[in-house]
């Protein structure tokens, strides 16, 4: 009966299975939480999106702004150059597969665990509570029979910087692009959407959970994905990422949750395997729950406490910030028009 969360899988079926066999995860018994961007950039999207919908109430997934790219497809939004997308829309059942998808949840929270999950974060002003009616009317957007008319605005309009009032139809856009989108924001409540590596030139914004006032933090943990640039965020007061960049050449890294808060995740609580590229076999670099010199040498390598895996850790970003385009591509949408793929995409 355990409760098991993976992070940014991104089409890297083979990992995820390589590291559900690890811990002998068992779907009658255990629960498996993904945090978001489930599909894109790596190779087996179609397989990803089968086994978990095949797996039922043993898997929650939150959604993140790779999947949302998915359903802006399929509600007639234009591709990206690096999309992996096309065997998921060309399946004979892609139909159910993305019904299964719009269905998800934005945010999951398990009061008894006291650990709550989104994709990307939250904002810093909402607690718990507002953030679940938040992630609540995106839902019912998502769920909704004018969900297409919802994916394209998602898809072509700017979002806001700091949250529109109550009656302004882009409150959902803002809503959506907090959980699945942020990195920085000021204390109040102003977003960054264009850096997403190294730090902000302006030194109000800080990462969204290291603000001194977060009126979320007495209600839960949070654990989250979306910044691979960030590696491995274990053993903080109350988050943990885990976003290790698989897809980029890094590892695809699982937590075991249990009561108790961040700080009692420790080595036994996680492992890791790593594909050398997205289309290779994955090799484990942390494969035993309670192997806690594995695990302090993964946090080396995703962390970069190392000079070797400072470099690593450097070209991931790099590539990141690069290649991430459902964000970047948007930027380059809204400012610039018809920009080339890779232009605009610095931010
Ligand atoms: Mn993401």
């Amino acid at each position: 009966m355990a409760v098991y969360v993976v992070g940014d899988i991104q089409g890297c079926y083979e990992p995820l299975r390589q590291l559900l066999d690890n811990i002998a995860f068992d779907p009658a018994k255990d629960t498996l939480w993904c945090t978001g961007d489930l599909v894109n950039r790596g190779p087996d999207s179609l397989k990803t999106l089968r086994y978990l919908k095949s797996l039922g109430d043993a898997c929650i997934c939150v959604l993140g702004n790779h999947d949302l790219h998915l359903l802006e497809l399929v509600a007639g939004g234009q591709p990206y150059r690096r999309d992996t997308l096309s065997d998921v829309i060309e399946a004979p059942d892609c139909h159910e597969l993305i019904e299964w998808l719009r269905s998800r949840p934005l945010l999951h929270h398990d009061a008894g665990l006291g650990w709550c999950m989104v994709h990307a974060g939250l904002h810093p002003r909402w607690s718990l509570n507002k953030a679940i009616r938040r992630a609540h009317a995106v839902e019912a957007n998502l769920r909704g029979d004018e969900w297409k008319t919802f994916c394209q605005q998602l898809h072509h309009m700017k979002f806001p910087v700091s949250e529109p009032a109550k009656d302004d139809p882009a409150r959902a856009l803002f809503s959506t692009a907090v959980f699945t989108r942020t990195r920085y924001c000021t204390q109040d409540g102003f977003f960054n959407w264009n850096v997403r590596t190294g730090s902000s030139s302006n030194k109000k914004e800080k990462a969204w959970f290291k603000h001194n006032r977060l009126a979320w933090v007495d209600d839960c943990n949070v654990v989250y994905g979306h910044w691979a640039a960030n590696g491995l965020v274990a053993g903080q007061p109350h988050v943990l990422g885990l976003d290790t960049g698989c897809v980029w050449g890094g590892s695809l890294t699982l937590a075991r949750l249990e009561k108790g808060g961040c700080k009692q995740i420790e080595s036994e609580q996680v492992c890791a395997v790593q594909a050398k590229d997205a289309h290779s076999q994955p090799t484990v670099v942390a494969g035993e729950l309670n192997d806690a010199a594995t695990f302090a040498m993964m946090i080396d390598e995703t962390h970069g406490s190392a000079p070797e895996t400072r470099r690593h850790a450097a070209e991931v970003s790099a590539e990141s910030g690069r290649e991430e385009s459902p964000e970047s591509e948007q930027v380059s949408r809204v400012s610039g028009g018809d920009l080339p793929d890779d232009q605009g995409s610095s931010g």
